[in-house]
């Protein structure tokens, strides 16, 4: 179903007219309230009436997430503190995380567009959404939660944990949409049946899966293991959330970008050149009415593919194909994100360990499983192996405590890490996707 007729329809040229009205209006504003982007749009040589056409839009700076942990935490708002009604956060590169606010009006239009989302997956008024998304600094929990309320249909604000308990509950309440990350949901299906429930007697029609990386093949294993549709969302917290595009119920091909509030592009991420439709590189977006955290060109490091083609929806819209990987390093556990370079600033605070360490991720049971291997300093390890499993522990603890994500460690002997001669390889990702 469309659930805004107007501007999921709306014919290209008015379409672009309208991008550009709001194009202009964003760079006036940007380049007096927010000091990064004077500078940046001063170091390129660019003036906000240089942009006289949608193409105009090359000649303006890339942001990246470097910039916002740079300007942290505050320092990219455009709109004074009092206006600011929310703050979500997600992982940055180091130690601190990438901060975005939201003003009133941001937050009423994050929910129109979930609301968006919700109906081109199949949701309607009417409809028990069991929302496992995490509620907190991540964006995916509330995002969705409003979405589902603007929409007039019901949530459940259950988030992640308790996998039990989401079964009973899902099953005692009638559930009939499912939202969580896809690894998720098929760690569901696995714990129902446990339970001796075949998923498939649920009442669930339509599941509406993101915030990581998955497969068609993993479509089609949730659709089979839940006996539900299963539709794909993307979002990403710098640029508003979840809601950025969504795949349409009726094609499921490709995702639908609301650009009437982003223009996505499409980069060469090495060069920063544009490409054309069609050719696949790193998607880069400029929000055309975020008032709190409007951003010029944002750099995602997400690959994907940008087509025209028209959709049998109905919608105008240009969409993005699935993410196919990342132009950085950047890993997604159970749905947190995670760069390994955090990890390693958590085993630099320490005495006791030396620089070498390894990551593998792995898949277990639908889970995603992260393991660090660190090897000891000579110095403690000379010491006689005493306490290591107390070590390990305590590792653990720190990763927890600085991430949020649970992990194993363990210690090894010094020099049994593998010494590259080049880049070292730090991260061996043995799941299938
Ligand atoms: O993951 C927002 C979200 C919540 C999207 C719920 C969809 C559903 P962040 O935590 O900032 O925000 O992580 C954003 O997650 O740059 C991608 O690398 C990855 N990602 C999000 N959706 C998808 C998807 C949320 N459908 C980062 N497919 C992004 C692949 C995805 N990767």
């Amino acid at each position: 179903m469309i659930y805004d007729e107007e501007f999921e329809t709306l014919p290209r040229e008015a379409l672009e007219a309208l991008q550009l009205k709001r194009l202009q209006h964003l760079v006036e504003r940007v380049y007096v309230t927010v000091p990064f982007y004077k500078k940046a749009f001063d170091e390129k040589g660019v003036k906000p009436d240089n942009i006289k056409t949608l193409e105009d839009i090359h000649k303006l700076p890339f942001t990246t997430k470097e910039d916002l942990r740079d300007n942290y935490p505050f320092g990219m708002f455009a709109t004074p503190m009092e206006n600011v009604v929310r703050i979500h956060a997600s992982s940055g590169t180091t130690g601190k995380p990438t901060v975005v606010g939201y003003t009133r009006r941001d937050i009423d239009t994050w929910a129109e567009l979930m609301a968006r989302t919700l109906a081109a997956a199949g949701t309607h008024k009417g409809d028990i959404v069991h929302n496992a998304y995490g509620y907190g600094l991540f964006t995916g929990g509330l995002g969705f939660h409003y979405g589902v309320e603007r929409l007039g249909a019901s949530v459940v604000p259950v988030s992640g944990g308790n996998t039990k308990r989401q079964v009973m509950l899902m099953k005692d309440f009638g559930a009939t949409v499912l939202t969580c990350t896809p690894s998720y949901a098929l760690r569901l299906g696995e714990v129902a049946r446990e339970e001796g429930i075949d998923f498939r007697n649920l009442k669930f029609r339509v599941g509406v899966f993101g915030a990581e990386p998955w497969t068609e093949n993993m479509r089609k294993e949730i659709e089979e293991e839940l006996g539900l549709d299963a539709v794909d969302i993307y979002g990403l917290s710098e640029v508003m959330g979840p809601g950025v595009a969504i795949e349409c119920a009726e094609a499921k091909h490709g995702l639908h970008i609301f650009e009437d509030h982003f223009i996505p592009e499409i980069i060469d991420p090495e060069t920063g050149d544009p490409l054309p439709y069609g050719e696949p590189g790193e998607l880069v977006f400029t929000t055309l009415t975020k008032e709190a955290v409007p951003l010029i060109r944002y750099r995602t490091r997400d690959l994907s593919v940008l087509y025209r083609e028209p959709c049998r929806c109905g919608r105008t819209l240009v969409r993005m194909g699935r993410i196919t990987g990342r132009s950085d390093d950047m890993l997604i556990i159970r749905g947190v994100n995670v760069f390994p370079t955090q990890i390693e600033s958590v085993l630099m605070a320490r005495k006791d360990v030396s620089p070498y360490y390894q990551l593998i991720v792995d898949r277990k049971e639908h889970m995603d499983t992260l393991e660090v291997e660190v090897e000891i300093s000579e110095e403690i390890f000379s010491d006689a192996v005493k306490d290591l499993q107390n070590m390990e522990r305590n590792i653990e603890k720190d990763i927890k405590d600085m991430l949020g994500v649970s992990c194993k460690v363990r210690l090894v002997e010094p020099r049994s890490i593998q010494r590259s001669e080049g880049k070292a390889r730090r991260v061996i990702d043995k799941r299938k996707l």
